[in-house]
């Protein structure tokens, strides 16, 4: 049984500085460690790891890539530049220094545009799945997510979030009992529609496992 005893906890009210005012978090245990929903902007996280929606190129963008980048600072560019001149292939993440966030690391990962990838439920697992293993490699505590793909990719969101949920849960399953540093994955959802439907994709993978 994946989930024992007090695992679903909601914790409302909570007061950030976010741009919906009052935070809405949801927290459930998988095994050892928490898999866990934020509304919120993602470039206001504190954690290990802030995740970037990049494309091939790195070129940087709209959307959470260009966030990132514009709070970030130019040396999360310059360092892209320098190390993947032939950018990043869908389905894969690199990894950067966070510049000016609160992160040690922005890991660019690059999700399947919805329209023009027929492989595109499996190069977005592998996207996600990428960043979970450069996590653990890396020594890493915590990782925060965006919704990959769901923005100018067009990716549906409930579709997304039922890949996404479970890629993350069964890597937090599969790490059980390993020595790892990993202790919670986080999805900063950025409109209270997106948070409610991680959370009912949360729910039903909590049901199935
Ligand atoms: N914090 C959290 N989530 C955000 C934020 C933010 N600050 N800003 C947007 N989102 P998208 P994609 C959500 O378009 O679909 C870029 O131009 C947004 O609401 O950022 O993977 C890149 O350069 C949506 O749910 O990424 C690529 O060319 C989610 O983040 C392309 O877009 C992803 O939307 C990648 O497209």
């Amino acid at each position: 049984m994946l989930l024992g005893g007090d695992n679903f906890v909601m914790k409302g009210g909570d007061m950030v500085s976010g741009r919906s005012g009052a935070m809405l978090s949801y927290v459930v245990n998988v095994s050892l460690r928490r898999l866990e929903l934020v509304l919120g902007d993602i470039t206001e996280q504190a954690v290990d790891v802030i995740v970037n929606a990049a494309n091939r190129r790195l070129a940087g963008g709209g959307g959470v890539d260009g966030a990132i980048h514009r709070c970030g600072g130019a040396a999360i560019m310059k360092e892209t530049r320098e190390k993947y001149p032939d950018g990043c292939k869908t389905g894969s993440a690199v990894a950067s220094n966070a510049g000016n966030l609160k992160a040690k690391y922005v890991f660019h990962a690059v999700g399947p545009n919805w329209y023009y990838e027929p492989d595109r439920f499996d190069l977005l697992g592998l996207a996600y799945g990428s960043c979970l293993k450069l996590a653990v490699n890396l020594g890493c505590r915590s990782v925060v997510f965006p919704s990959i793909s769901t923005g100018s990719y067009g990716y549906p969101i409930a579709e997304s979030s039922v890949v996404a949920i479970k890629t993350v849960g069964d890597f937090l399953k599969s790490v059980d009992g390993v020595n790892s540093s990993l202790e919670f994955v986080r999805f900063c959802l950025f409109s209270e529609s997106d948070f409610a439907v991680y959370r009912e994709s949360v729910d039903n993978y909590c049901k199935d496992n």
